[in-house]
């Protein structure tokens, strides 16, 4: 199988337009030749500074230029952070995602809290991987030599769409931050959002950019957008579970050897839509009763809806 980074948006539309059934044969065949012996990877997440961010994010509940119930919190520190990668690792979680509302990583006593966290998290022998905005080469090259496994950073929605969404920071921006992590070493998990009021070009465009990148993001999270009371998008209506499945599957065929993420908005969403989600080529969710601020289906859930599709989990790392 070639992996290709020379996507065409109508070819990605095309993808997109399949009938659904062809869609899902076409993904599962590129899906079980590119990651023989199908397993789930499952990745906790935790909060480690919520909400108080400068950017104006509309989906995002933690901005504080939305009216959301979420306020401005003091940053966790270093060992509840640990104590909860522990208890995410008995869960049976593979790697732990720690997050900061910030627009940019603040360097002094915060960075090296989250530095000290990427060691104690690999130490458990735990993937580590932090979305904290956009940051410089010296503190990417500190976090890759702290063992960081992974860096979230997601580009969100078409260029095209982008404006209507977020104006304090560029498309631009965020395709730096991920050259700039790209080159430290560290690998990439980026993706983006649907039901953001976009069209099904935009959720092409998102793709084309994704699948262009040389290499692929390691990881490919797609999320559903959730619709949060006190944002703008709050009366968005909740995306059809179809067109994340088809979403899925076609993350799958463009970037074959990426771990696409089912991610935010399983709450919303059946076992069966789940399920379908697995077929069309989903190799990792979010594992834990709770996202950042909003929430997730519990472990009990997760594990029967596993064990249902008869789906094997990714094993821990050795420690
Ligand atoms: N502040 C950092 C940043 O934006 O890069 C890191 C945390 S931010 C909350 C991480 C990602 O969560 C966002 O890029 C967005 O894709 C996703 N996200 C935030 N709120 C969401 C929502 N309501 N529904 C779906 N995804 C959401
Ligand atoms: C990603 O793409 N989705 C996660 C993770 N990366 C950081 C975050 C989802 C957040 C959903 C809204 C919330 O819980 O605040
Ligand atoms: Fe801040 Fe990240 Fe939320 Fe945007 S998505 S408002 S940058 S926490």
């Amino acid at each position: 199988m070639i992996t290709r980074h020379d996507w065409t948006r109508s070819e990605i539309q095309a993808l997109l337009e399949l009938p659904l059934m062809d869609l899902l044969w076409q993904a599962q065949q590129v899906h079980r030749e590119a990651n023989p012996g199908y397993e789930v990877q499952l990745a906790s997440l935790l909060s480690v500074k919520t909400g108080g961010c400068e950017e104006d994010c509309a989906y995002c509940p933690q901005s504080m230029h939305n009216s959301s119930d979420v306020t401005g919190q003091p940053a966790l520190a270093v060992e509840p952070v640990l104590a909860r990668a522990r208890a995410a690792k008995e869960a049976g979680a593979q790697r732990f995602c720690m997050g900061w509302a910030w627009r940019e990583i603040r360097d002094g006593a915060p960075f090296d809290a989250m530095l000290a966290m990427v060691r104690g998290v690999r130490e458990l022998g735990l993937e580590a991987c932090v979305t904290a905005g956009m940051l410089t080469d010296q503190q990417a090259s500190r976090l890759a030599e702290a063992g960081l496994t992974a860096y979230n950073h997601n580009l969100d929605t078409s260029p095209e769409h982008y404006d209507r969404i977020i104006t304090t920071r560029t498309y631009q921006e965020r395709l730096e931050t991920l050259a700039r992590v790209r080159r430290s070493g560290i690998t990439l998990c980026c993706g983006g959002i649907i039901g953001m009021g976009e069209s099904s070009d935009d959720r092409a465009g998102l793709l084309e950019v994704l699948a262009n990148l040389n290499p692929h993001p390691e990881s490919v999270p797609i999320n559903a957008l959730v619709a949060v009371e006190g944002t703008p998008l709050e009366e968005l209506p909740a995306v059809d579970p179809l067109a994340l499945v088809r979403m899925v599957a076609t993350a799958r065929i463009l970037m074959p050897h990426s771990r696409v993420r089912l991610s935010a908005g399983r709450e919303q969403l059946n076992r069966e839509a789940q399920i379908l989600c697995l077929l069309a080529g989903a190799d990792s969710i979010f594992y834990g009763d709770t996202l950042l601020t909003t929430g997730n289906p519990d472990v009990a859930a997760d594990r029967a809806l596993l064990a249902a599709a008869g789906v094997r989990v990714r094993e821990p790392l050795p420690c």
